[in-house]
């Protein structure tokens, strides 16, 4: 009798929400939730340890969230010695197992996987029915629509009705709160070490988290990344009370110095809740709801609420929304035609540059850098320094526990890399060493001077950004808001350019 037969609901490792649009859509009384751990998921990129750990983990915590809810669970562990290693293995074997009648999944997070799974009806002979992911404020449809006929796509103008549409800090007039849109002309202050800094929330590895963690600690033993500092939530309850903690100790500052570095200091005013954002543990729409709330009740400013609930509902809805218009051929775009190797150091952390060191090392040691590490050091590093952007993307993608394709690449490969040639942004993240000077305090103690330019202990940033600037004139001098920068190197006499080529040279031979 089909009506017996029961769905096999796949929930993906980024799917953790009890709402997701296919468990909503099934029966707990009768269906069947698979979930798998699978080696092509732990292999396609090599992901650092702690990434691997907090997916492994929240999966196997989610599973048993879903078990206590009523929900029969068929959960495949990575080292289950019949475990076939791709997602499209385990979905052949559960059908054999379960018999269902369809195939429930919702949308895949990745390009890559929607792939897989558009693939399954036609090779199970099966039903497949992938319903939308409705935790994204903006559907992909409605970002088509927003985009369609557009010249340019500026986040700002898709932020602003993402605004209107949730009512987030506008008035009753439709108004913005404080008659702003964007308060980011307060948020550009770089933090003193004297300032006092918010202590972070650690979450101590319960048994299944260490049961984990040592498991990944000996299969991916070569993998980028320490595991020791693993204090990530892995349950939604956990990462509430990191949102929680996060509100009550550091949002309030979060925009002040939302730009600012500060040598040994990884988090500063940041959420970390990204992993939980991208996986499920957290609802964006409902953080965002939280800090408006916050603003409203006055226990914080405009500035940070803005500035933060424009990351989530603006940023991170937008890079979503290029990402499924762009792909697939988005990923080998290269509008700067880079070619060089990404330098050893992002995978050693051993450089003299202050500032590289710092970013890698806490990349290495937590899976996390916050935005202007990203941007600014590592992102605009490989800019300048003319690295291809397909490396430069698959480094991020690998070493930052929140790094999911939909998100990184857009991120990567358009905002810090100008690899899509002006759709994220309208010019490259390029700039000298002053600009790391101003927001932090690296250049104190490094190897480098960052006052001098074509000296051997001149800061290497200087060289390659001028060198950056001389060998892309025929494709950014047109750039209007490249006019002042093109203006200044003109200004320079020949010998001065001669020279600032001449060290950048030397800097990159000595890198090769
Ligand atoms: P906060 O500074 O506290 O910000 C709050 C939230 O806003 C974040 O948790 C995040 O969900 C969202 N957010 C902020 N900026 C962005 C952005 N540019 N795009 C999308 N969402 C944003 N973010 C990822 O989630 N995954 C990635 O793989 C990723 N790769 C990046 C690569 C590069 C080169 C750059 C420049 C940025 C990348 N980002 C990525 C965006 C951003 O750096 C991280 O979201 C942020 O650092 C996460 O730390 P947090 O939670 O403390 O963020
Ligand atoms: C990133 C990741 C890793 C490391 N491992 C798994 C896994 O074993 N099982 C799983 O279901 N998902 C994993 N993920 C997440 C996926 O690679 C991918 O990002 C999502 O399925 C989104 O498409
Ligand atoms: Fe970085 Fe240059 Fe400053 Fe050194 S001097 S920390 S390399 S910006």
């Amino acid at each position: 009798m089909p009506e017996d037969r029961p769905s096999l609901v796949v929930i993906l490792g980024d799917q953790l929400s009890p709402g997701m649009t296919s468990l909503s859509s099934a029966d707990k009384h009768r269906d069947v939730v698979l979930m798998c751990e699978v080696e092509e998921e732990t292999s396609y990129v090599g992901h650092h340890k702690q990434k691997i750990a907090f997916i492994l983990s929240a999966m196997r915590h989610f599973a048993g969230e879903l078990e206590e809810a009523g929900w029969t669970v068929d959960y495949i562990r990575l080292d289950d010695k019949a475990n076939s290693g791709s997602f499209t293995g385990e979905v052949e074997r559960a059908i054999k197992r379960h018999e269902p009648d369809r195939i429930v999944i919702t949308d895949a997070g990745e390009y890559r996987v929607q792939e897989m799974v558009d693939g399954w009806s036609q090779t199970f002979e099966i039903d497949v029915d992938c319903l939308p992911d409705k935790r994204f404020i903006c559907s992909k449809s409605e970002f088509e629509d927003w985009a369609e006929g557009r010249k340019s796509l500026r986040m700002e103008y898709f932020y602003r009705e993402m605004r209107k549409k949730t009512g987030l800090l506008m008035t009753q007039a439709d108004k913005p709160a404080g008659g702003e849109w964007n308060y980011d002309k307060e948020n550009r202050k770089p933090a003193g070490d004297d300032l006092f800094l918010p202590k972070r929330q650690r979450f101590e590895p319960d048994r299944i988290t260490a049961e984990v963690i040592e498991m990944v600690g000996e299969k991916f033993a070569n993998n980028f990344g320490t595991l020791e500092e693993f204090g990530w939530a892995v349950t939604r309850q956990d990462a509430e009370k990191a949102f929680e903690h996060f509100l009550g100790a550091a949002a309030g500052d979060f925009g002040t110095y939302q730009d600012a570095m500060l040598e040994g200091q990884p988090f500063l005013w940041h959420s970390l809740i990204s992993p939980y954002l991208n996986v499920g543990l957290l609802d964006p729409l409902d953080v965002c709801r939280q800090v408006a709330e916050a603003y409203e009740d006055g226990k914080i400013p405009l500035n940070s609420a803005e500035g933060f609930i424009r990351q989530i509902l603006g940023w991170r809805e937008y890079v979503r929304g290029i990402y499924w218009r762009e792909m697939p051929d988005y990923r080998e775009r290269n509008a700067m035609r880079a070619q060089r190797d990404l330098p050893w150091f992002y995978w050693s952390g051993e450089t003299d540059m202050a500032c590289l060191k710092a970013a890698i090392g806490q990349t290495r040691d937590h899976a996390y850098a916050h935005h202007i590490q990203r941007l600014m050091i590592t992102g605009t590093f490989a800019l300048i320094y003319g690295v291809e952007p397909r490396q430069v993307h698959e480094w991020y993608l690998a070493v930052y526990i929140d790094a999911f394709e939909w998100v990184e690449l857009p991120n990567t490969l358009g905002m810090s890399q100008f690899g899509d040639g002006g759709i994220l942004g309208s010019k490259p993240y390029a700039a000298s060493g002053a600009y790391i000077d101003r927001m932090s305090n690296y250049c104190d103690n490094c190897a480098y001077d960052v006052k001098k330019r074509t000296e051997d202990d001149a800061c290497p940033f200087n060289s390659l950004y001028w060198d950056f600037v001389a060998r892309h004139e025929k494709t950014l001098k047109g750039n209007p808001r490249m006019g002042r920068i093109y203006s200044n190197w003109e200004r320079m006499d020949e010998e001065t350019q001669k020279a600032l080529r001449k060290r950048a040279k030397e800097v990159i031979e000595g890198m090769g």
